[in-house]
Parts: structure tokens; C-alpha cells; sequence
């Protein structure tokens, strides 16, 4: 708490109750006072939030020398539907740090400046529709109240129009017809970056389903999320308190929906979360928040390269899966021998790292809803015309370069609205890259030159994926809704603050 601004002493995020309130909640009445209170603890901002469906405040601090969110390991989870309206306000009370301006941009810089991005969103790259609020707008900063910025431009942004003072309030106008998933949220200040989502300025963010639109035994299943970091897994709770579970219980028959998300802020590896025991019935039914057209049975024992296995998470991926307990209580352990070869595996490779899920099976049984139809409604997304599209191409180079450039701030591609395109990503290197851009997903067809079939557990949609070493990858894409600048990059974090990173323009 000493190194805390003391101008902005008084306000006590850590002990001040999470401020989260949907209008949607409200409605229902299940919102109390309490959190009321807490979230509208600055009067003037009452009248902004009044108007979104959903409203988080997001409250910087150092807390046991990490910068986190409203003193939680994590934030809250947040949750909007489509068609909706979610306010976020950052409030940034780090101490003024006098170090945005510098000559090389791809070094650490910035280190108590902050901002916000939704991971995986189709939502604007600018502002709201009004023009008054910034949205997924990764140029903005919010600096610390009081610092001094004594340059005119940092990152190739103008700092008179992208810089925020103390705090900010975004908003995301969610499309009619944005798919249900799970997404997440995470600072991307360029020059911080990997340190503040290493720290814990990230968290899970939940378009909700359609009431109806999943199947029954989706729809009824008990909800957990799991966020994995690169040191562990961690159970989110709403406001983001978050525990590495050292025994998961499970009801003998209990069915649930794991949300899981690869939030490593500094992980160059694939994350595996694997549970104990091999009775578990496990199928993966969404990625990157997007529902796939059939479900697929987990295979713990998959010893293929993690490009190759369909429940890898490269940071910044996403799985849903739906898992059965068995019905009775002695769930069989995973066997030792096949354990210590998929471990032998990760440790080779290093580019896999399992995450075991201790799980434990008691308690009365519960009859819980199931299905042993693999059919999933899928994401909606509109496939793509079996016609010949315009390439492009993209390499991950030596360096922390893209096309053997470093990020400089300029706008490297123009894109055409309502364009789709065929890329190929290559990795040039002998380390892992992750390819991630930002507001529109797009279709894999090829993987280390395999072609993908058309039922292909791996021909998915995506918005971030592991290029193989010395390989490559190939998708279909729309540049979708939204004109405006955006960016590129690795989702290995120090990688994006080294330089792998390029702006791109969708223009009308
Ligand atoms: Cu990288």
C-alpha cells in the first residue's frame, strides 16, 4: 500500500465490495444494496452507468507488489448478452511512474500505465457508436493520475488523444448477432503488457448464452470457470477471488461446464488441464467462445504435437467442456505409466504443460440431465464459399519480429470491410508463436501443411493459435462490422512487448 498514489488514498478498493451491476440483475431483484453502494460510490458516474445492461469497475492497485484488479487475484467475471451494453471503468491508482516516453518501443515502458482490452469480442477497435466512450481501443492509456507524459507521441499514438487521466470508462456495444462464449479480458498496454497480465489484470468475460439455444444437458449443467495462469489453474469466483483447488469435488453423475481459459501472461507452452481421474466423461464443446458443430471426446492420452490436439491451449485460448462424474464413487485414477509418458513428452518438447485437476468423487448422486448425441448447434459463424480468396501472408520472425519487422506503431496492412481472405501464418523460428488479432475470428483449414478435412475436430474457428515451430497455418477470414485501427500479435506476452506486433486498418 505505500507505493499507492496518496492522492487517491481515501478510496479503498481492496475492502470496498465488488462493483458489479447488471440492469438485467437488477430486474430480478438479486443485486443487494450493499454491492449498489459499492459500485456507485462515485455519484458522478451514475448516470453513465445507468445506461449500459452491464457495469464492472476495475480498480488498479499494487497489492503485495503485483498490480491487480479491486485487490482479487483476478476481476470479477463479467457477463453480458448479445445485443447488450457492458460499461467498464478503469480506475488506475498506481503512483505516477515517469516512463512512457521512449526512443525504443519494444522495450519495458509504461509499467504503471494501463488499459483494456475484450479478448475475442467482435465489438468495435474505436469508440462507441456515440463517439463519447472508447472501446476496444488498445492505442488508449490510462496513465496514472498526476503523471507527467512529456512526449508528444509514444507507440506511433498521438498522446493528447489517447491518453486517460486516473481512469477511464469504456464501452462495448455487443452486436444483435455476436456468438455466446467465453472470452476474457486483459490489460494490453504495449511495453507492460505480459507483466500486468502476469500479475493478474485479466479475467473472465461471459457472453451468455441464448436461453434455449444450447442442449438441455449444457444449458442445466453447473458452471465453473478455470483460469490457468503460468504458474497454475485457478477457480474464479464472480468478484475474482481465485484459488489454485487442491482437491475438486464432484457428485457421483454431477455434469458440469468448464469454462476454461489459457491466461498465461508469460507462458510460451500449450496448457492441458487434466483431471485425476479416467472415468470422467470429458468432451470439448466450444473454442475461442466459439460453439463447435459436434462435440469431442477428450483424449488424455493424446501424445500428438499440441497444434494436433484439439483441448491444447495456447495462451489466450479458451475451452468449454462439459463433463459427467462417474456414477459411482471409486473413479478410477489416471494410470502412472501413462502419465509419466505424456509427462516425458512435455518435458522434451517444453511446449506442453500439463495442469492436473485433483478430483474427487463424493457425496449423494445426482440424476443430472445428459445426452449421447454429439451434435452442438455450432458457432453461427457464415462458412465460407468454396472459392479461391485473396492471400496474404504473415511470418513470425528472428528477433521478436513480424516480417522481420518490430513494432513501430505504423499501419503495416490495409484491410477492405466485408473482404474475406485466405492467410497463411508462418513460424520462422524455433520457438513458439501465437497468432492472435484482434475484433474479427477466422476459419483454420490447414495446420503444418495438413490440409484439414471438413470434419476435422481441428477445422474451427479461432481468434488466437500456436503456429508450429518452423511451420505454418492457414485460415479463411471476413473483416467484419468495424472500420478502425487494430492490431496483430504473439499472445506470448514478452513477445508482443519485444516487438511482434503490427497494426492493421480495416477501412470502408
Ligand atoms: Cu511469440
Amino acid at each position: 500500500m505505500a507505493t499507492r498514489n496518496p492522492k487517491r488514498a481515501h478510496i479503498n478498493s481492496t475492502s470496498m465490495p465488488n462493483a458489479i451491476v447488471s440492469r438485467r440483475k437488477l430486474l430480478l431483484g438479486s443485486v443487494s444494496i450493499a454491492v449498489l453502494g459499492g459500485g456507485f460510490s462515485f455519484g458522478a458516474h451514475r448516470a453513465v452507468a445507468g445506461n449500459a445492461d452491464a457495469f464492472y469497475r476495475l480498480v488498479v492497485d499494487n497489492l503485495d507488489g503485483r498490480q491487480v484488479y479491486n485487490g482479487k487475484p483476478l476481476g470479477p467475471i463479467m457477463r453480458v448478452a448479445a445485443g447488450e451494453t457492458l460499461d467498464v471503468e478503469l480506475v488506475n491508482n498506481l503512483p505516477p511512474l515517469h516512463d512512457d516516453c521512449t526512443d525504443n518501443p519494444n522495450q519495458p515502458h509504461g509499467l504503471n500505465t494501463t488499459n483494456f482490452h475484450t479478448h475475442g469480442l467482435h465489438v468495435s477497435p474505436t469508440t462507441d457508436s456515440t463517439g463519447e466512450f472508447d472501446a476496444d481501443n488498445i492505442f488508449v492509456s490510462v496513465v496514472p493520475e498526476g503523471q507527467i507524459v512529456s512526449c508528444e507521441e509514444i507507440c506511433g499514438v498521438d498522446v493528447k488523444s489517447h491518453f486517460r487521466y486516473g481512469r477511464n470508462q469504456f464501452r462495448f456495444e455487443i452486436p444483435e448477432n455476436h456468438v455466446s462464449g467465453t472470452f476474457w479480458y486483459h490489460a494490453h498496454k504495449h511495453g507492460s503488457s505480459a507483466d500486468q497480465v502476469s500479475d493478474g489484470l485479466a479475467g473472465p468475460l461471459i457472453i451468455d448464452d441464448v436461453p434455449g439455444s444450447m442442449p438441455e444437458y449444457i444449458e442445466q449443467a453447473v458452471e465453473k470457470i478455470f483460469f490457468i495462469t503460468s504458474e497454475e489453474v485457478l477457480l474464479v469466483d464472480q468478484d475474482g477471488s481465485a484459488v489454485a483447488p487442491s482437491e475438486f469435488t464432484m457428485r457421483p453423475g454431477e455434469v458440469q461446464r468448464w469454462r476454461v481459459i489459457n491466461g498465461s501472461g508469460n507462458g510460451a507452452d500449450y496448457a492441458f488441464l487434466r483431471p485425476s481421474i479416467s472415468n470422467l466423461e470429458m468432451h470439448l464443446i466450444a473454442f475461442d467462445g466459439l460453439t463447435l458443430d459436434k462435440r469431442v471426446a477428450v483424449n488424455l492420452e493424446n501424445l500428438e504435437a499440441p497444434w494436433f490436439n484439439p483441448s491444447a491451449l495456447a495462451p489466450g485460448n479458451r475451452a468449454d467442456f462439459i463433463v459427467r462424474a462417474p456414477a459411482v464413487l471409486d473413479a478410477t485414477t489416471i494410470s502412472t505409466a501413462v502419465k509419466s509418458s505424456l509427462d516425458d513428452l512435455a518435458n522434451d518438447s517444453n511446449l506442453a504443460r500439463f495442469i492436473d485437476l485433483p478430483i474427487t468423487v463424493a457425496g449423494s448422486s445426482v440424476a443430472a440431465t445428459w445426452s449421447d448425441d454429439d451434435a452442438l448447434p455450432g458457432s453461427g459463424l457464415v462458412p465460407f464459399d468454396d472459392i479461391e480468396l485473396p492471400k496474404r501472408e504473415l511470418a513470425f520472425t528472428r528477433q521478436r519480429t513480424i516480417d522481420l519487422e518490430a513494432f513501430d506503431g505504423e499501419i503495416e496492412k490495409t484491410l477492405q470491410l466485408n473482404a474475406a481472405e485466405d492467410w497463411t501464418v508462418f513460424n520462422r523460428t524455433q520457438v513458439l508463436h501465437v497468432y492472435h488479432i484482434h475484433v474479427n475470428p477466422y476459419l483454420i483449414t490447414e495446420i503444418d501443411g495438413e490440409t484439414l478435412a471438413v470434419d476435422s475436430p481441428l477445422r474451427r474457428w479461432q481468434d488466437t493459435i500456436g503456429i508450429p515451430l518452423t511451420g505454418s497455418v492457414a485460415f479463411k477470414t471476413r473483416y467484419e462490422t468495424f472500420t478502425g485501427k487494430f492490431v496483430i500479435h504473439c499472445h506470448v506476452l514478452p513477445h508482443e512487448d519485444q516487438g511482434m506486433m503490427q497494426v492493421v486498418e480495416v477501412v470502408a
